[in-house]
């Protein structure tokens, strides 16, 4: 960077790129903390045990994770907007500073956009690609940050300076480059179009914004006021599902019980206000009614203290579930049978589906067969 930096022409300033590098980096640490949140709860390591409370407390950090990464796609467009003619500078290479410097640009940009892409298209439930989203998005997560804190640790006194004044230090009359725009003006734009970034999306999840979200693809439609995900005939258990026969198996240490449906619904009923909380970061509030997961526990023996197996009729990805300890001794956590007021909809996992506080919808299986209290 040049000393006074007023003979950069135009935008592609340091200035300007510092700028937005921060709020990019800001919004990339936010994806990845509260992205870790979100694995380390479906995949918890053995020091962590994660809480019922509050119950909208995963609700707010998953919209969160995705509507920071809905603002990062047009500040990452912006930066490299102003920064692209700098990624062919030569040497290509150079010094092993400047190689590891211009290595740590490379895999950021790829891991950048990769995570944006990936993560976007996982949004849509589109999945042109053959590996499994949650691992290959997960893994990349920790090359975009180590990336990030390679290239912030290189920059820091570049970015130093350019954060040090203002962003155009130049006489006003030259302040407009070829195409007319400032570089006050060029950040405006570039923030205006994160704003859009976000409230895309943010309806999906604060029920305010629902009708501003443009790009939302899932914000509050399908059978009972809420959206389904998979439906019954796409998981393949509709006969399941139905049958006269269907019995609810609770299992404990060694005791076990059958339950039907009319059995079900003798046992005492609890009706509690719960959302659901997808991973993709839709979110919505309802109302179930249903048998308290904890006097199904009670009913073989136990008590839910060491966590309760939940698994449905689909087989596959979404057949098992296991509930942390605290959503497993919870009152709040139920086997509901009802949804607003009616009995659940087939769709969203008719006899009885799962729902517990604070825990991605993932993990709130549907079309539930079997109940093992560990
Ligand atoms: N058996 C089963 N349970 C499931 C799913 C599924 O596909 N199969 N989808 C999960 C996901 S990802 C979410 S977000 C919620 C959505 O519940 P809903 O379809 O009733 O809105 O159910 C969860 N439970
Ligand atoms: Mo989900």
């Amino acid at each position: 960077m040049t000393a006074t930096d007023d003979d950069v022409a135009g935008l592609r300033s340091p200035r300007v790129t510092a700028r937005i590098g921060v709020a990019l980096g800001i919004s990339f640490g936010i994806c990845f903390a509260t992205g870790l949140l979100s694995h380390g709860i479906q995949h918890p390591p053995s020091w962590f045990e994660w809480i019922a409370r509050p119950v909208w407390l995963y609700r707010v950090t998953q919209g969160v994770h995705v509507i920071s990464g809905c603002v990062a796609i047009p500040l990452l467009l912006a930066k490299l907007a102003v920064v692209y003619p700098k990624l062919f500078d030569r040497p290509l290479i150079g010094s092993p500073a400047r190689a590891l410097e211009r290595l740590s640009i490379a895999v950021l940009v790829a891991a950048g956009i990769f995570q944006l892409l990936t993560g976007l298209l996982n949004i849509a439930q589109w999945y042109p690609w053959s590996f499994f989203f949650p691992s290959a998005h997960y893994a990349m997560a920790y090359v975009a940050i180590g990336a990030l804190a390679i290239h912030i640790a290189v920059k820091l006194p570049v970015i130093r300076t350019a954060l040090d004044g203002p962003v155009d230090s130049r006489p006003p009359e030259r302040r407009r480059g070829p195409s007319g725009l400032s570089r006050r003006g060029f950040l405006n734009l570039t923030w205006v179009a994160g704003g859009l970034g976000a409230l895309a999306f943010a309806g999906q999840t604060i029920p305010l914004l629902r009708p501003v979200a443009f790009l939302a693809p899932r914000s509050g439609d399908g059978p009972q006021g809420l959206p389904i995900n998979r439906t019954a005939e796409a998981a393949g258990v509709i006969s399941a599902a139905t049958d006269a026969d269907y019995r609810l198996r609770v299992t404990g240490a060694g005791a076990g019980r059958e339950l039907s449906l009319t059995e079900l619904r003798t046992l005492p009923q609890h009706t509690v206000d719960l959302p659901i909380a997808c991973v993709e970061g839709w979110s919505v509030g309802a109302t179930w009614t249903g048998v308290r997961v904890t006097d199904l526990a009670a009913l073989v023996g136990g008590d839910g203290g060491r966590g309760i197996r939940v698994i449905s009729l689909e087989r596959g990805l979404y057949a098992v579930s296991t509930l942390p300890v605290a959503q497993s001794q919870d009152p709040l956590t139920l086997l509901a049978l009802e949804l607003n007021g009616e009995p659940l909809d087939i769709d969203h996992g008719y006899p009885g589906r799962l729902i517990a506080p604070n825990l991605p919808g993932v993990m709130q299986t549907k079309w539930v067969s079997r109940i093992e209290v560990l």
